[in-house]
């Protein structure tokens, strides 16, 4: 009868292959940091803000934002802006600046300052090209110490001898977008200026912007602090710019929606929470 499996010669066994490594999968077990997207933590985020109170010894918790240009500057300015004036703004992305895609310069060459809620001013540095700016970490250093009123053009910054607000946090933005091929004249100045503000204690801290270039639709946002390969950059420009990673905040701005949605609200509105967070120590420290 058939049915018996003809064998072939009889053959050596083979030897058994070394075991690969096993390659780390796309998620790390936990998440690099700890964050709730539920309605809950939504809203426990913008009351935290909204009720925002400086140390007794400022009026004002007063942060600069810094950058080089199409880094995603005013369109933080603008989603925190929508975020925080929702009710007012019923949920659409407000345009506070203007937002040129690809634009290498902006118009506007003068210290700006934003409050968007009653003890919070923002300061942006729109229109500033840090690495082509003689004397920018000087400049910059002027603004921290308030030396410059609201308003002052660049140009006139080193003579000017107003009044203006300390600076209690500086935050620099940087898009993950780019952050792989970035000038090296960019880095010399951030290696400066993160020098200069590590001598003067003033909190620095580090925006990455452009998160959403790395995940396939907002949803995927939520895994953000999951993502193996987005930590490994994030960690990779830390380190170019020798920033701790507990002093990098990751967003993603609103560059094509009309509405707000809570998922990159949620991030947005922890990036803010976590400058008042780093701003609070140095206003003591006064
Ligand atoms: N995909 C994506 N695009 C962004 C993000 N932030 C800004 N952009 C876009 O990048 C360009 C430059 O942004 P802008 O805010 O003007 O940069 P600024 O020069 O630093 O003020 C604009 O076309 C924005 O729509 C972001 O988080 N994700
Ligand atoms: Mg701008």
């Amino acid at each position: 009868m058939g049915g018996l499996l003809s064998r072939g010669p009889l053959r050596p066994e083979p030897r058994p292959e070394p075991k690969p490594e096993p390659r780390p999968g796309p998620f790390l077990p936990n998440p690099w940091r700890e964050v709730k997207f539920s309605d809950d933590a939504y809203m426990k985020l913008q009351e935290e803000i909204k009720k925002h109170e400086p140390h007794r010894k400022a009026y004002t918790t007063n942060i600069l934002i810094s950058g080089s240009v199409g880094s995603g500057k005013s369109s933080f300015l603008n989603s925190v802006l929508s975020e925080l004036r929702r009710k007012e703004f019923n949920g659409r992305v407000q345009t506070l600046q203007a937002v040129r895609p690809g634009a290498q310069t902006s118009v506007t060459q003068r210290l700006r300052c934003h409050k968007f809620i009653e003890k919070i001013k923002i300061f942006d540095t729109a229109g500033f090209e840090l690495e082509k700016t003689v004397n920018a970490t000087i400049i910059l250093k002027k603004i921290i110490d308030g030396e410059v009123a609201e308003g002052t053009k660049f140009d006139n910054i080193l003579k000017s001898k107003m009044e203006g607000d300390k600076i209690h946090c500086v935050v620099l933005v940087l898009s993950l977008h780019t952050a792989e091929n970035m000038h090296p004249a960019l880095i010399q100045f951030y290696e400066q200026f993160i020098g200069m503000l590590t001598e003067t204690e003033v909190p620095c801290q580090l925006l990455v912007t452009f998160v959403d270039k790395l995940v396939e639709k907002t949803e995927d946002l939520k895994n953000l602090y999951r993502r193996r390969d987005i930590k490994q950059k994030i960690e990779m420009l830390a380190k170019k710019m020798r920033i701790s990673m507990c002093n990098v905040l990751v967003v993603s701005n609103y560059f094509e929606e009309m509405k707000i949605n809570q998922i990159k609200g949620t991030l947005l509105l922890e990036a803010v929470a976590q400058m008042l967070m780093a701003a609070k120590p140095f206003q003591e420290r006064m």
